[in-house]
């Protein structure tokens, strides 16, 4: 039992409730020790929203109005952590919602499916394809999902399948505590901060920008620019910890 009035009492229930979700099979063994790495970031980033994160999930929020047939894609992580947040994007955005596994079993993808519909996402689910150009398992996707869209919102992503996305001309906006990963480099739009609170701020976004704030955002998308700040943030904390 963690005392309410521990200081890191959040995290631990956080870090408890993923290890049930992994000893349940929805969170893979090694998400866990991704999620460790994720906290490590979270740290130095001071574990709050910062500027040009709040930046970048304004125009995450715009790249999602504007699309055509957008898409957010969901892992094991994701799912534990933020499905409620996940169907309140949904129904702000009306994106699709899809499951896509690194570690995929037709097990886990049940699971985190009944995860998710149990939260209230509406799932598009039915037969996958190896559709991706990788060869590992994030290459199955649906046809009329991940497949055909031309915006895909990849919270905790591998960097080679943002890559592959990228290289199929699609728009790909990644939540990613760690500015330095392939995948927060690769992304047309990374955001860099923890997955539950990017996704609430982009669900607010949604609904605040107008049509107008939504074209200025998406023409002006820098992510090296982001990049920059975050590390940018994250030194300055490192180096006011040695005054
Ligand atoms: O459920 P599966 O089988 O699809 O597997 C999911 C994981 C996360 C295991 C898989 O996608 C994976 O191995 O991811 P990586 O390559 O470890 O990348 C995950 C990235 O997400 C890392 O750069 C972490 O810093 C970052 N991260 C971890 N937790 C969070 C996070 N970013 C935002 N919010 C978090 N809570």
């Amino acid at each position: 039992m963690i005392p309410p009035d521990h200081p890191r009492y959040r995290s631990l229930v956080t870090r408890e409730h993923l290890a049930e979700c992994a000893r349940k099979g929805i969170v893979s063994w090694e998400g866990l020790t991704a999620h460790g790495r994720g906290e490590a970031f979270d740290y130095l980033i001071g574990e709050r929203t910062t500027p040009g994160a709040a930046l970048a999930e304004e125009t995450a929020a715009a790249l999602l109005r504007r699309a055509r047939h957008p898409v957010i894609s969901v892992n094991g992580n994701t799912a534990a952590l933020a499905a409620k947040e996940i169907a309140g994007l949904q129904r702000a955005s009306g994106a699709l919602v899809e499951v896509n596994l690194f570690h995929r079993t037709e097990e886990r993808i049940a699971l985190i499916e009944e995860l998710l519909r149990d939260a209230g996402v509406e799932v598009f689910s039915g037969t996958a394809e190896r559709l991706l150009p990788l060869s590992h398992d994030r290459a199955w996707c649906r046809r009329d999902g991940i497949f055909s869209a031309d915006v895909v919102l990849v919270p905790l992503e591998d960097g080679d399948r943002c890559g592959a996305l990228v290289a199929m001309g699609k728009t790909v906006i990644a939540v990613d505590l760690n500015p330095l990963s392939r995948t927060a480099r690769t992304a047309t739009l990374t955001i860099v901060d923890e997955v539950t609170r990017a996704i609430p701020q982009i669900t607010r976004a949604c609904g605040r920008l107008t049509d107008d704030e939504c074209g200025n955002l998406a023409a002006c998308v820098d992510n090296d620019y982001l990049l920059s700040e975050a590390i940018r943030e994250m030194t300055t904390r490192l180096s006011h910890a040695l005054d």
